[in-house]
Formats: structure tokens, C-alpha cells, sequence
């Protein structure tokens, strides 16, 4: 075996230096303990802080004093009394081991492909059990301020066959559950892990990826902090207990939290690091000691760490130690070495681990080597995880990590315990199962071993009676998630008139009317407590300054100083019961704050509406693995993508222009996505997410982006005009209220369409629509009730609607009844080619028939869209209806829906998509451009059913002018004319010698490089 004792490169916390000069080192002790007890402690530690001074002075080398020696932290005499029925106890534990051990390995033999595991829950077992058996409350229990819900536990994932299997000896679990572990599509099968999407009313929390559980589970803590101290939610003496591995410590985010765990004193808050010192391929620190090195971490962040080390029969081995040989001989260990320790027999540990020094060899020469074998590790010890368990729930002022040194595939003998492969271990044969059930002395036959029967005793036996009684005392039963959660009312859509009407001729950012909409919901009387701004250090780039004063930022000590700019109206604020969340630069912290509020209605039965707004380029391409968490938690929330889109972030460049995040977010199935152009979309979309959230209480969460490029937001379109005599001719509406923005209507009084807005061209201005009708045309003298349009609503949140019918007529030969069908050849009377205006070939009016083309965009780039069907109209006579997309993706869904219905109801009539209806009586090829990658609008075109062009920003960003980088991007009005024109030209509505021209005119180079790769 190695022997680093020699070592001399600076792995500190695992070889002791040698002592040149015992004697004097006891002189040492000996004086010291004489201060300790004559003087106390306090005296104690002022004259070691004297002496690491003086130590410093002298230039002495510090020792590495966040570093305790190998061994329990908790000394026997400090060790409480265990208040369980051991025996009992124990024979619980190994029913569920069993269990747990039987379903996996059933699940595989019957389906080797299931998979699951054994060894992390063989490790943890016992961990679990002095838990559940005596600390983890659940919401209801028989404490005296009895309204407080429970203790929040973070299992382990890859622990989750044992904490199935205990679900099913306490009755909430069937035989059947277990035999469908892994098999779901039936609708009773378990989940392989801890997935609330899968299991909504058992798992609490996804763990699954490994450092989303350590990270949430530190903010979950901290949110708690912040219902307490915001006066919604008494949270006093609840705990949250996180389960993780230790080769799951390694993940970034794992660590990422827990400076601010201990900054804000989480004394609710404890970790328990299962040290089994193996991960999936090996080791996790085969070199060295990954229990000391985490010691190390988590002390100097500022937690209590307390290290489980031992069993209680080392305990009188330690006794016997005088000399410190079983120390001096662990500190010469790694971990590569424990495991082999761990894999082996008692004989090979005496020969290799205690024969090494003589008197060590003395210390267990009174025990046989089973007795060897059998000493254990300390996380398998009920009456030391105890001690380590009371002694973390009482400790106050920090949060405790409890580093517990286990087994891997504890109790698995030769075919899994410590084996390097026992990750994935998961088939074990007959003679495996019977050492197993030999091992922990389980009442089961053979026969019942090789048929691998679950083992539940009798409902009368002491083992149930005293597991029910148990859960009965700490308030039920966990994991369990509650479901219902009050309703909280959110406020009309009316009273939002502000935002609705436009910004009345000032430009404005799609950001601006955020924040605007998000104070408006903090004044809420009713729901105003509940909003959860969080941000990560961008509230200033996102104007959010003002909410600083209005609201104030959270801090669990309030502000301790006096600001700089205290002098200001909106300085920076911060208060004990301040609302603001702000994480500081952390991404994964903010987004564990979000989760921890979007899930509170679950977790604390107290809905909030947490909106976390960043740049939209550090959310899913950062964080999206935790926003893929949030969706399994069915958090309810709004996330807000601001300073979005490739094209219209321009300064920023390659790593802050996104252009990807809409494409991202459609793959989550519960995120509802839009990306909107005007302020009145942007209220109509998230009054409607909060009522869906929190009054229709659905599982679903959204994502918005926003956009810092101002412009004058227009007002909501008002009811459209009563329908033309052409529009009478329609088929009757769909929608209830006969206002149906797809059917088509006369075109709005441009008034009420948009707030004064010009749309400009390097030409001039193309397009000037005036100010809204004023308060006193329109006859209403309050400010209560803009005029509203459910059907413009319905397309906003359907994901498109008619924003600018074009001004010029449909074709004669183009009937309204047969509308949606592409065009085809030869179909629109234009056989003449249609010049560019200027170009001396005539063109403009006249046309009874015009070419039609239908543009869509959405978010800034839909200002572009409508620009290009002014340049269509005025230089080339085609009419170009334009459509504000708010949502491909929502469009796509819906699409797909539709289409699996017609396919499996082949002889009802088909239904119609939302696009479709919105595009049938609407011909012309369709255009489509946005602020991001092509996937986005190509979502729909198999429901477009016509020539479909889409323009989109693939590529790396850059930094430019918004206006180049449009061009360069080829999505501004040039390009989406040009897409217009072509389409049309293939359809042989004009000569390909027209778009020629036109791509002339513009000055566009079609020989330039693709712009994803130039
Ligand atoms: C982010 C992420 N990466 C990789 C994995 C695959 N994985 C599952 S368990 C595991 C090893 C876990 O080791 P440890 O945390 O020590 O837990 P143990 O099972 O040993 O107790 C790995 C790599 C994962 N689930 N998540």
C-alpha cells in the first residue's frame, strides 16, 4: 500500500508531519490544557490568536487550521442518547434495503435496458432512516406552532429505489408501483428519479443532475428567510435537509452557494454529503481525501461542518490510542485506499491497514477478523448519524454540512461493496441476493429470494406499528408534495389601460413597459406582496432602478450602511423585509430564488409570481438545465429575457446577442413562450400568465423576452370596424364575440392601431400612422378601461394576429370563402411584370388586382415587417398584410395538436389550426422574420401551407448598428421585401428580372458570404 507519510507536496490534510520532538510537544499540550481549564475557552482562543500573530510576524507558516484530524467530530461524551428502538429500527432498514435492492434488480432482469441503481441507496440507508425516523417533519406535525408546514428533504437521486421502497412499506406505495419502477408510459410506474413533473404529489424536488439539488436547496433555505422576514410565512424551526454525493460536490454549482448559505446564517438549513468516496467511474479523489478537502471548503465559507466518520466500535479503539496510531495511520490513507477497504475482507484489512505499525497491530489484536469486517464506517451508524443529526438541527447561526463516510453498495458483499463498477451495478444473481438476505438477517425463504418477492410484514407487527407511529409523531409522511394551493386574484387586463393605450407618441422599449407593468403589479393591493422581482445584478441595465426605493432589495440584516447616493429619490435601498431579490452575479443562484418561489405555492402552500429578468443570452444557453428542473418542479412564474434578440442588443456582441433562446424554450414542455412587439402584448400576455398561474392554478411557467430598442408603443387595436360587406359574406366567426382577428377585417382606424409612428426607410419615412384618438374623441372621460378587442387578445396569447391588413383590395378572382389556399400559378391576373416605381416604367395604382403576400414577424424585427409592406405597396403595388407573431412556438403546438387529432380522427372533419384560420382568407406567399435563428419560425411551416420564406439571424452576433446588423443579418425590411418578392416571382406573380432589380436597388450584395459564417 502507498505510504504518503514521505510525501512532501502539500496535501496537508492527509499525512500528519512528523513530530521531531515529542517531549516537548507534550509540555505544550499540557500547558495548554492547564489554561483551558483554569481560565476557560474564551482565554484559550485569545492566546491562540496571539500566537498565529506572532506566527505571522515571524513569517511561521500557518497550519491549515480549517482542518480537524480524521476522525468524529461529535466525541463520545458529547454524544446524545439514542432515543429509538435500535433492533427495531434496524430491522426496518433492512426491509426496505431489500426492497429497494429487489425492485431494481427485477425491473432488469424482466427489461435489462430499465437500469437503476443500488449502490447509492445501499450507501444512504441508514442515513435516511434516523431521519425519517426521528427528524424529518412533515407539514402537519405536533409541533406547537401546529400551522408550520415541514421540513423540506433533497433525497439523493440515485437513492430513489430505497425511498420507493419505504414508500411502500408505510402503504403509499403498491406492490404494483415497484413492479412498474421505471416503467411510466402505463401511468403507475415510479419514476427513476426524483421527478415532481412524473410523480407531482410525491417528489418534491429534481435533483437528478447532478448540483441542482445542493444549489436549490440552498436558496430554498434562504426563501424561507425571506417569507419569514417579509411577514407571509412563519417558517421558524423548519429545516431543509439536502442529500447529496460527494462526487456531486465537484459541479460548480454545487459549491456555487454556499458562501451565501453561510453569509446569511441558513441555520435551517443542513447538508449531508454521503461520502461513500466513489462516484460513477472510480474515485472521486482516488489521491487524496475528498472528506477533507470538502471540510476545508465548507469551513472556510463559513459553515459548521461536523464529520461522521466512524461507527461506535471504533469508539473504543480510539480509547485505546494513546500514541495516536490509528490517526497518524488514516491521514496516511486515500481514498483509493478506503475503497479498497471497503471491497475487501477484515483479514485484508488487518493485514494491510492495522499490521502496519505494532502498536496498531496491538489495538485490534483482541478482534477476530469478522470483527474487523464488521466495524463500520459512520454513516452507517444509527446512534452517531444521530448524535451528528441532533447536534446539526440544534446548532444556530450557520448552516452545518455533516460529512458522513460511508459504503458504496454498503451490505452488497464481493459483488458490489466498493467494487468500481458498484455504480452501475444493477443484476445480481441468486447467490448474491442470498448473501444479502443472510447479511441483514432477512425473514425471507429462498424461494422468495430467487422470485425476488417484496417483504412487507404484517400490519400488527412491531416493525410497521412502530414505523407508522414514528411518521405519526414527526406529522406524516415524506416525500409527499401538496398540490392545491390558495388562489390569489390577479387584476384585469383593464387596468392596465396605461400600458394598453400606447405610450402616446414616446418611444419606448418593450423593457420599459416591462418594468412599468411589474410596478403596477407591486402596487397591486391583492397581489402586489406576492411579486418576486429578481435580478442578478442587472436592475440598473434593465431601468429597474426605481422599483430600488420602491420596494426596496431584501437583506436579512437590512442595510448596515449609509448609501452613496442616499441623497437621490430612487437610491439603493435595502431592507429586512425589502421585496427585491438581488443574487449578485450568479445566473444559478437566481434562478434557485426563482425556483424556490415559483414552486412555493407547492413547497409553503403560499403562491408567489417571482419574475426574474436577465439578459436573455445568460438564461437558457447558461442556465437551462435549470430551467428544464423548474419545468419538472411545475414551478409557475415568469421569466423575462430582456436585452433580447441577435439584432436589436447591438453593441454587445457576440456573447450577449441571443438568438437562440425562443428555439430552446419550445423544447420545454410546460414553458409558454412569446416574444412580443408592443407594450400592450406584453400586458395581455402576462395578466393572462398570472390568471392561468395563479387563479386557474395550471403547472405551466412562462418566457418572455423583451427588448431595449425604443420606439412609440402604439395602443391595443380597438374592435375591429363592423365588417365590411365583404367580410359579411364570411363564414360566420369562430369566436364567441364575433371579433375575430384572423376572419380579416377593414382595416383599423389607424388611430386606434398604433400611437404616432413612423416607420423609416433610408428612402424617408414609409409609413406614419398619428397619434391615438384622444380621451375626449373617443367620449371617455376616466382612465379605467382601454378600449379592449378580445379577439386581438386571443391572437396575442393564440401566438398571431392581423396587425396591418393591407390597404390595397384582394384580388377579384380571390374569394374570401376559399381563402388559405396557396396561390397557384398563373392564379393572380398580374402577367405583366411589375416594375419599381421610378424606374420610368409606370407601376403604382391602378391595379384592380394586387399581388399578395402575407409578412409575419415578431418582437422589434415585426417594425421591419411592417416597414417592408409599405416598400411592397408604394414601389411595387403588392399588398402585404402584415401579422405580429407574439409566438412561433405557441403556433407550433397548437399545429401539432391539431394535426395529431385530424391524423387519428380520419373520418371526422379535420379541424383547423389557429394559423390556418388566421391565414385562409389572406392569400399569398408568407414571409416570416424575427430576431433569431431560422429554427424558430421554421417551426411552423408544415402548417403554413403555402411558399413560406424564412429570414432569421443564424450565426455568430457581432456588434454593430442595429440597422447593419439587420442588414447583415438579412432580416430588415430590404431583405424581407426581397424574400416577398422572390416568392412571388417564383409563383411566376412577377419576372424574376423584378427581384433582380430590386436586390439592385437596395444595394444588397448577393455574392456576399453566408452571414453564419462570415
Ligand atoms: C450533471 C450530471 N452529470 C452527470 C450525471 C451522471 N451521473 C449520475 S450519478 C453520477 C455519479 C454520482 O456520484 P456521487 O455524487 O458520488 O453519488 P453516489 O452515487 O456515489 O453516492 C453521475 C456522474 C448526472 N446525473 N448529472
Amino acid at each position: 500500500m502507498t505510504d504518503l507519510s514521505d510525501f512532501s507536496f502539500s496535501g496537508f490534510w492527509r499525512v500528519m508531519p512528523r513530530d521531531a520532538d515529542p517531549v516537548e510537544t507534550r509540555e505544550w499540550l499540557e500547558a495548554f490544557d492547564a489554561v483551558v481549564e483554569a481560565e476557560g475557552r474564551e482565554r484559550a482562543t485569545f492566546l491562540l490568536r496571539t500566537l498565529l500573530d506572532r506566527a505571522r510576524v515571524r513569517r511561521v507558516a500557518l497550519p491549515p487550521v480549517l482542518n480537524t484530524p480524521y476522525c468524529n467530530t461529535i466525541p463520545l461524551a458529547d454524544q446524545p442518547q439514542y432515543p429509538g428502538n435500535l433492533d427495531v429500527e434496524n430491522r426496518i432498514s433492512a426491509i426496505v434495503r431489500w426492497n429497494a435492492l429487489a425492485m431494481v434488480v427485477r425491473a432488469n432482469r424482466e427489461h435489462a435496458e430499465l437500469g437503476g441503481h443500488i449502490a447509492t441507496y445501499a450507501s444512504i440507508a441508514d442515513l435516511f432512516e434516523v431521519g425519517l425516523n426521528h427528524f424529518f417533519r412533515a407539514a402537519n406535525g405536533h409541533d406547537p406552532a401546529a400551522e408550520r408546514g415541514g421540513d423540506l428533504v433533497y433525497f439523493q437521486p440515485h437513492a430513489a429505489p430505497g425511498v420507493y421502497a419505504r414508500a411502500f412499506l408505510e402503504g403509499r406505495l403498491t406492490e404494483a408501483h415497484l413492479a412498474n419502477y421505471r416503467r411510466e408510459t402505463g401511468g403507475k410506474g415510479l419514476s427513476s428519479y426524483c421527478h415532481p413533473y412524473l410523480m407531482p404529489e410525491f417528489w418534491q424536488f429534481p435533483n437528478a443532475s447532478m448540483g441542482i439539488g445542493p444549489i436549490t436547496a440552498i436558496y430554498q433555505a434562504r426563501f424561507m428567510r425571506y417569507l419569514e422576514n417579509r411577514g407571509i410565512l412563519e417558517t421558524r424551526g423548519r429545516k431543509v435537509w439536502a442529500f447529496v454525493g460527494d462526487g456531486e460536490m465537484d459541479e460548480p454549482e454545487s459549491l456555487a452557494g454556499l458562501s451565501v448559505a453561510a453569509r446569511e446564517g441558513l441555520d435551517n438549513l443542513i447538508f449531508v454529503v454521503n461520502c461513500n468516496l466513489q462516484r460513477l467511474d472510480g474515485p472521486v479523489r482516488g489521491n487524496g481525501s475528498i472528506i477533507q478537502e470538502l471540510e476545508g471548503l465548507f469551513a472556510g465559507a463559513g459553515w459548521n461542518v461536523v464529520k461522521l466518520l466512524w461507527g461506535a466500535d471504533w469508539d473504543a479503539l480510539f480509547a485505546r490510542d494513546e500514541e495516536n496510531m490509528i490517526l497518524k495511520r488514516l491521514h496516511e490513507t486515500v481514498d483509493g485506499e478506503f475503497q479498497k477497504y471497503a471491497a475487501t475482507d477484515g483479514r485484508f484489512n488487518r493485514e494491510n491497514f492495522f499490521n502496519k505499525y505494532p502498536e496498531l497491530q496491538a489495538i485490534v489484536a483482541h478482534l477476530s477478523d469478522d470483527d474487523i469486517d464488521r466495524l463500520r464506517r459512520g454513516g452507517h451508524d444509527p446512534v452517531k448519524i444521530y448524535a451528528a443529526y441532533h447536534l446539526a438541527a440544534n446548532h444556530k447561526g450557520q448552516p452545518t454540512v455533516i460529512l458522513a463516510q460511508t459504503k458504496k453498495g454498503y451490505g452488497m458483499g464481493h459483488w458490489g461493496q466498493g467494487r468500481m463498477g458498484a455504480h452501475q451495478a444493477k443484476k445480481l444473481e441468486d447467490d448474491a441476493l442470498l448473501a444479502f438476505r443472510d447479511r441483514f438477517a432477512l425473514p425471507l425463504s429462498d424461494d422468495d429470494v430467487h422470485h425476488l418477492r417484496f417483504f412487507k410484514p404484517a400490519a400488527d407487527s412491531p416493525e410497521m406499528r412502530y414505523l407508522h407511529a414514528r411518521r405519526k409523531e414527526l406529522g406524516g409522511y415524506l416525500p409527499a408534495r401538496p398540490r392545491a394551493a390558495p388562489q390569489l386574484r390577479v387584476p384585469e387586463l383593464a387596468q392596465f389601460t396605461r400600458i394598453l393605450e400606447g405610450s402616446g407618441g414616446r418611444e419606448e422599449s418593450t423593457t420599459m413597459v416591462f418594468v412599468r407593468l411589474l410596478s403596477q403589479l407591486l402596487r397591486d393591493p391583492g397581489l402586489g406582496k406576492r411579486v418576486v422581482p429578481i435580478v442578478a445584478d442587472e436592475a440598473r441595465t434593465f431601468g429597474m432602478q426605481s422599483l430600488f426605493r420602491q420596494v426596496a432589495i431584501y437583506s436579512s440584516v437590512g442595510q448596515l450602511y449609509d448609501p452613496e447616493d442616499r441623497d437621490e429619490l430612487l437610491y439603493y435601498k435595502e431592507a429586512k423585509d425589502g421585496q427585491i431579490l438581488e443574487e449578485g452575479i450568479t445566473e444559478a443562484g437566481a434562478m434557485s430564488s426563482w425556483i424556490a418561489a415559483a414552486t412555493s405555492y407547492s413547497g409553503h402552500g403560499v403562491p408567489m409570481l417571482p419574475f426574474y429578468i436577465f439578459y436573455s443570452m445568460f438564461g437558457f444557453q447558461r442556465v437551462g438545465d435549470f430551467i428544464w428542473a423548474a419545468g419538472d418542479s411545475r414551478a409557475r412564474g415568469f421569466l423575462i429575457g430582456a436585452t433580447a434578440g441577435r439584432t436589436t442588443l447591438s453593441g454587445e456582441g457576440l456573447q450577449h446577442q441571443d438568438g437562440s433562446s425562443h428555439v430552446v424554450a419550445a423544447t420545454i414542455p410546460n414553458c409558454i413562450s412569446y416574444d412580443p412587439a408592443f407594450g400592450y402584448e406584453l400586458a395581455a400576455i402576462v395578466r393572462d400568465g398570472a390568471r392561468r398561474m395563479l387563479e386557474a392554478q395550471e403547472d405551466v411557467f412562462y418566457y418572455i423576452t423583451v427588448a431595449n430598442e425604443n420606439y412609440v408603443q402604439p395602443a391595443m387595436p380597438a374592435d375591429p370596424s363592423p365588417p365590411s360587406p365583404r367580410r359579411a359574406e364570411q363564414a360566420p366567426s369562430a369566436l364567441a364575440d364575433g371579433c375575430d382577428p384572423a376572419a380579416g377585417y377593414r382595416a383599423p382606424d389607424p388611430r386606434v392601431l398604433a400611437g404616432a409612428f413612423t416607420v423609416t426607410s433610408p428612402e424617408g419615412p414609409l409609413l406614419h400612422v398619428p397619434a391615438p384618438l384622444s380621451r375626449g374623441e373617443r367620449g371617455d372621460s376616466t382612465h379605467a378601461a382601454a378600449p379592449l378587442c378580445t379577439g386581438t387578445i386571443e391572437g396575442i396569447l393564440r401566438g398571431m394576429y392581423l396587425l396591418r391588413p393591407s390597404p390595397l383590395p384582394l384580388p377579384e378572382g380571390e374569394s374570401r370563402r376559399g381563402g388559405g389556399s396557396p396561390l397557384s400559378k398563373g392564379e393572380v391576373s398580374h402577367s405583366s411584370p411589375l416594375p419599381l416605381q421610378g424606374e420610368g416604367q409606370g407601376g403604382g395604382g391602378g391595379h384592380k388586382e394586387n399581388a399578395r403576400v402575407q409578412l409575419l414577424g415578431s418582437g422589434p424585427i415585426l417594425r421591419e415587417a411592417l416597414a417592408a409592406a409599405e416598400l411592397l405597396e408604394t414601389n411595387f403595388d403588392i399588398a402585404a398584410d402584415v401579422w405580429s407573431v407574439t409566438s412561433f412556438t405557441e403556433l407550433a403546438r397548437d399545429g401539432m395538436k391539431v394535426e395529431r387529432w385530424n391524423r387519428l380522427h380520419p373520418e371526422s372533419a379535420s379541424r383547423e389550426t389557429w394559423l390556418e384560420r388566421c391565414l385562409k382568407h389572406h392569400p399569398g406567399p408568407a414571409v416570416a422574420a424575427t430576431d433569431y435563428v431560422r429554427a424558430y419560425a421554421e417551426q411552423i411551416r408544415s402548417l403554413v401551407n403555402r411558399p413560406y420564406t424564412v429570414l432569421g439571424c443564424d450565426g455568430f452576433g457581432r456588434s454593430d448598428t442595429r440597422g447593419a446588423l439587420r442588414s447583415f443579418f438579412e432580416v430588415d425590411r430590404h431583405h424581407i421585401a426581397i424574400a416577398a418578392l422572390k416568392a412571388l416571382a417564383d409563383r411566376e406573380s412577377l419576372p424574376a428580372s423584378a427581384v433582380e432589380s430590386a436586390i439592385a436597388r437596395f444595394g444588397i450584395d448577393p455574392e456576399r458570404a453566408d452571414p453564419w459564417r462570415g
